[in-house]
């Protein structure tokens, strides 16, 4: 970290292009290449300066300006990465910024890698790493949720509840150990037993609904999978058109049109939806459609709201065994083409998926199935890999001492699964020393300037 880094921190293509420099020389090497009123090395921090980044042109022997810019500067340690650092606005020109940052090289500093300026923020100490993740996380956004779930991890409420489960366990463990200390005294009992197991459920409760909710998190973050079923010719391919607004798949009077799965996203209220038509249940011989109908099966597997499309009342037969292969999903029943058939079997969403009719009702229908918990600014989402393999492994650590409290198993033999809880949690903010390994797999998914 005694290196000064620099990068493009903005995408190519816009108006402007934001560069930036962070570490100890950071403002050292901005005065070889920037000139403007004064010196950039006795800029103070939060100042904002305007000027030209020049070049020396050994031919005419004089400084010549390759951009008009504005400039930056934090000082250590109020800025985003804890270091000296300079964010220098230029125009948007490709030939421009490259040429900065050459100029930037050639005086001292080295181009970052990916996430580099966040990793500096992280080593330190201005985020724990699952808010440096949650940055990343807020870059990719896409969606209202996406967005919140980003912002609540940043602001540092996962890592706050990780806390409290900290401070629980400790508090656990010195129960245990005050136990241990005074073990010899047979009469006395200072941790009730009963008591400490009870703690140790409550603990484990919350790791595992953290634990949990990554499903929900996956989902909001890849889309909430909704399969659309039905026969052959029942419109699912026009209603996946019509919803989605674009002419995706091939539609046709033809029985059997879809044979493979076709998806797509949208968002509705601001969670995202990934619909996936599919090949029209029925007998065939066809061995090709044939894999088309298990994969329809396996969409349904796959997915958490099933869209049954019919055109005409399904038997009881047919309900029965669609709801058995639905088990735990949402169904929605849609009764398709009501333009040609107005009778509407009881229990189902009428629509015309041709003409359009009753679409947003379908859509509000679609949304409430979901059941997503309305995010409040605090909420807690576990939406990582990596927060859900500790959270799970911690789980399995505390249900060892779980196991050992019920066979009255001594202290000194839960403390160690205890430590290892502990230590698996904090994993998850990086409060141990975390390897370089992991760090670089960090970071390595992070966009270079970031
Ligand atoms: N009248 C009317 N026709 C519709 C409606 N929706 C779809 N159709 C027609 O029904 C036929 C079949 O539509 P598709 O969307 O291809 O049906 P599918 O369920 O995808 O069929 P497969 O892919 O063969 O399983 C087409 O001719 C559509 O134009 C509707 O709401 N009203
Ligand atoms: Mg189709």
């Amino acid at each position: 970290m005694n290196e000064t880094i620099c990068a493009l921190a903005t995408s190519p293509g816009g108006a402007i292009g934001i560069i930036r420099i962070s570490g100890p020389q950071a403002l050292e090497i901005l005065s070889r290449v920037f000139r403007g009123k004064g010196d950039a090395q006795t800029f103070s921090a939060n100042t904002i300066h305007y000027g030209h980044i020049v070049e020396y042109d050994a031919v005419s022997q004089h400084h010549v300006p390759i951009d008009e810019v504005m400039v930056s500067v934090f000082r250590a340690p109020y800025s985003y990465t804890g270091e000296d650092s300079a964010e220098i606005c230029c125009h948007g020109s490709r030939y421009i910024l490259n040429k900065v940052l050459a100029l930037l090289i050639e005086k001292g500093c080295r181009q970052a890698g990916p996430g580099e300026f966040t990793q500096r923020a992280y080593l330190n100490g201005k985020m724990d790493l699952s808010q440096a993740e949650a940055v990343a996380d807020l870059i990719a956004s896409t969606n209202k949720a996406t967005h919140q779930m980003a912002m609540s991890q940043l602001r540092g409420h996962f890592s706050s509840q990780l806390a409290q489960l900290r401070e629980q366990l400790l508090k656990l463990t010195s129960l245990l150990e005050l136990e241990l200390d005074f073990s010899d005294h047979e009469d006395l009992e200072f941790a009730d037993r009963s008591e400490l197991l009870e703690l140790t459920k409550t603990i484990d409760h919350q790791i595992t609904s953290l634990a949990t909710s990554f499903e929900t998190g996956q989902a909001l973050k890849q889309g909430i999978p909704v399969a659309i079923v039905g026969k052959t010719n029942v419109g699912k391919s026009t209603l996946l058109n019509r919803l989605l607004k674009d002419d995706r798949a091939i539609v046709s009077d033809i029985h059997g049109t879809t044979r493979d799965t076709i998806e797509d996203t949208i968002d509705i209220n601001g969670i995202t939806f990934r619909f996936i038509d599919t090949a029209g249940i029925r007998q065939t011989t066809d061995e090709i459609e044939q894999i088309g109908i298990s994969r329809t099966y396996a969409a349904i597997d796959k997915a958490r709201i099933i869209l049954w499309l019919i055109d005409a009342a399904p038997t009881s037969e047919e309900i029965h065994e669609m709801r058995e292969r639905c088990n735990d999903k949402s169904l929605i029943i849609i009764q398709n083409k009501i333009d040609k058939n107005p009778n509407i079997p009881e229990g189902t969403i009428a629509i015309s998926a041709k003409f359009g009719t009753n679409l947003n009702e379908l859509e509000s229908a679609i949304y409430e199935a979901a059941n997503i918990p309305t995010l409040q600014g605090n909420d807690v989402i576990v939406t990582n890999a990596r927060h859900y393999d500790a959270l799970t492994r911690a789980h399995s650590h505390l249900q060892r001492v779980l196991d050992g409290m019920a066979q009255n198993i001594s202290g000194d033999l839960l403390s160690e699964d205890l430590r290892l809880t502990l230590d698996t949690l904090a994993e998850i903010t990086g409060g141990q020393i975390t390897p370089n390994e992991v760090l670089g797999n960090i970071f390595k998914n992070f966009c270079v300037g970031k």
